[in-house]
């Protein structure tokens, strides 16, 4: 009767994180979808690239004990939204708001919640745009829907972020001041090159949509 439990455990478990994987494909795909459509239609894409991570078991465990949570899987389902997690990186701030709205008018997915560390950046300087979604995930005998957490950021706030978990990850003692400052001030620095390459994106914009119309003016459309 114990092994017959152990089996019912082990294949419920197994489904359990198999319905996070077919969300983040669920997601990918809609990502996908966006960016091969904008693509076409606007002979650009405000995403450069996406990546996709399943929380590990041992650092599900890890988030259970940190908050506290109940053990079955129906409270680690309420109570941890990012064991499937998706990062999406832009090329632009302002992409960064069109890729959030693209997601918020799919009428499949449910927007749990919105953090905007970049209008309101961390103390540390950290800066991204986290999403909680809901997708519908389909399967042989029942429907569920599944919580993804979607991070949307620049390149420069991905490379501030990166190496800031590379450096300070697994580091449990207090951060001396002066490199808590220094750490914001590379985060403003990434952000005032952000700024640049955007202010330099719509310029460029601006003069070849000039030069079109004036092409328009001199040939006639
Ligand atoms: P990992 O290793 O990336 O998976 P939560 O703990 O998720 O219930 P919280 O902390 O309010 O609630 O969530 P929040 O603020 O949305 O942040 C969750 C994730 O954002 C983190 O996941 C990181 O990926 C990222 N993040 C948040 N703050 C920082 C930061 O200061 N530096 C860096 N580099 N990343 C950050 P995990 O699970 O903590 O880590």
């Amino acid at each position: 009767a114990q092994i017959e439990q152990f089996k019912k455990i082990k294949t419920e478990l197994t489904r359990f994180l198999m319905m996070y994987k077919f969300a983040l494909d669920e997601i990918e795909t809609k990502v996908e979808i966006l960016k091969e459509e904008f693509q076409s239609l606007h002979d650009y894409s405000p995403i450069e690239h996406t990546k996709s991570r399943l929380k590990s078991p041992e650092s599900i465990m890890k988030k259970i004990y940190r908050k506290n949570s109940g053990l079955s899987l129906h409270d680690i389902k309420k109570n941890i939204k990012d064991i499937a997690g998706l990062r999406i990186t832009c090329s632009f701030i302002s992409d960064i708001y069109r890729v959030k709205s693209m997601l918020e008018n799919q009428d499949d997915l449910t927007i749990l919640e919105i953090k905007d560390y970049i209008r309101y950046p961390k103390p540390n300087g950290y800066k991204s745009l986290h999403m909680l979604v809901e997708v519908p995930v389909f399967m042989s005998d029942r429907q569920e829907r599944v919580c993804v957490e979607i991070q949307i950021r620049t390149i420069a706030m991905d490379f501030w972020a990166s190496l800031e978990h590379k450096i300070f990850y697994k580091y449990n003692q207090s951060v001396p001041e002066h490199l808590l400052q220094e750490l914001k001030d590379a985060a403003d620095a990434a952000d005032e090159l952000d700024r640049k390459m955007e202010r330099l994106h719509t310029d460029i914009k601006e003069i070849k949509e000039n030069n079109a119309l004036q092409m328009e003016d001199e040939f006639g459309s």
